[in-house]
């Protein structure tokens, strides 16, 4: 498998705990590289458009409302097999399903507020990327 990149978010439950180094800690720990990295808020426009996948969900109004409540860390992730790995560092959407030392077992509130977001495949890894990097921001 090759050397991948993928998308994360830190999300606004994560940053108002201040569990941003925590997050990056667990990331860096799994041999994940931080290439990009940027502290934004939200516009409810662009989560609107991050999660279009989810806008028939009944979750949705209060997904994009939970995204622009605070400041996000918006990151960059390399690595081989970084969708996949991440995706496993994460662990499962709910907390109350996520195993030992996973992200969201040590840090999740609940299934809404799971502190991290990651992408779910190579292809989605680039659209979201380019949603929020442009390239000059990204150092591998
Ligand atoms: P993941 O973030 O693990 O990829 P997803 O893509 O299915 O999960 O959903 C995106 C986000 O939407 C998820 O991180 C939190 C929210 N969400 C998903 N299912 C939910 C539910 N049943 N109730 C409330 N929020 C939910
Ligand atoms: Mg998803």
């Amino acid at each position: 498998m090759a050397v991948q990149r993928t998308f994360s978010i830190i999300k606004p439950d994560a940053t108002e705990r201040n569990l941003t180094g925590a997050v990056n800690a667990v990331i860096e720990k799994a041999g994940l590289r931080i290439i990009g990295q940027r502290r934004i808020k939200m516009t409810q426009e662009q989560a609107e458009r991050f999660y279009a996948v989810h806008s028939e969900r009944p979750f949705f109004g209060e997904l994009v409302e939970f995204m622009t409540s605070g400041p996000v860390v918006v990151q960059v992730l390399e690595g081989e097999n970084a969708v996949a790995k991440y995706r496993e560092v994460m662990g499962a959407t709910n907390p109350a399903d996520a195993d030992e030392g996973t992200i969201r077992k040590l840090y999740a509130k609940s299934i809404g507020e799971n502190s991290v977001h990651g992408s779910d495949s190579e292809e989605n890894a680039a659209i979201e990327i380019a949603q929020f990097f442009s390239e000059a921001d990204i150092a591998g």
